[in-house]
């Protein structure tokens, strides 16, 4: 949880393990594209700052947070991952959407994790509104992508 004791760009990049022979599947969602961009950019370039190749790097979009699950699956199966990266955006709106659709990427990604053999890291952005996504994409809290990058790196060593 991103709060005013933690940024999510801050760690500790000794602990973080050498990435050079690691080959990351990244799943992006299109909706709150200026949002889903920044946590793309993020996460890639803290991926190649620990040592991945940008070709080992391979990123599918989809349309949005729901279809997150469905497209972390296929990479599961496709194999040859380290690790998935899931990156998403919800924000909250006047109907129960949000609440669904939160729930069901969570579920379906805990799921992932305890059936699959790949580590999938959860980076969606669940937010009340617009600014506390940018605050968390780039923004005043850090960038989710770069705590994401770091976990992906850290679980594909595990
Ligand atoms: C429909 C919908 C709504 C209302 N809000 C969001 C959102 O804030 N973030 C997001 O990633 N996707 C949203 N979607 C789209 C759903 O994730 C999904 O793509 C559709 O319900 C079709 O399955």
């Amino acid at each position: 949880m991103a709060t005013s004791l933690h940024n999510l760009s801050d760690y500790d990049t000794q602990a973080v393990p050498d990435a050079s022979n690691m080959c990351f599947g990244i799943v992006v969602s299109e909706w709150n594209k200026e949002i889903t961009g920044a946590l793309l950019e993020g996460t890639v370039n803290t991926l190649e700052k620990h040592g991945t190749l940008p070709e080992n790097i391979h990123v599918k979009t989809v349309p949005g947070s729901f279809e997150l699950v469905y497209g972390a699956h296929q990479m599961t199966l496709n194999g040859g991952y380290d690790a998935i990266i899931i990156l998403g955006c919800v924000i909250r709106g006047e109907t129960p959407h949000f609440d669904y659709i939160c729930q069901g990427v969570t579920a379906g990604i805990a799921h992932l994790n305890a059936t699959s053999e790949i580590p999938v890291v959860y980076g969606l952005l669940t937010t009340d509104n617009l600014q506390q996504a940018k605050d968390r994409s780039g923004g005043t809290m850090g960038n989710k992508g770069d705590e994401c990058a770091v976990v992906a790196i850290k679980m594909a060593k595990f």
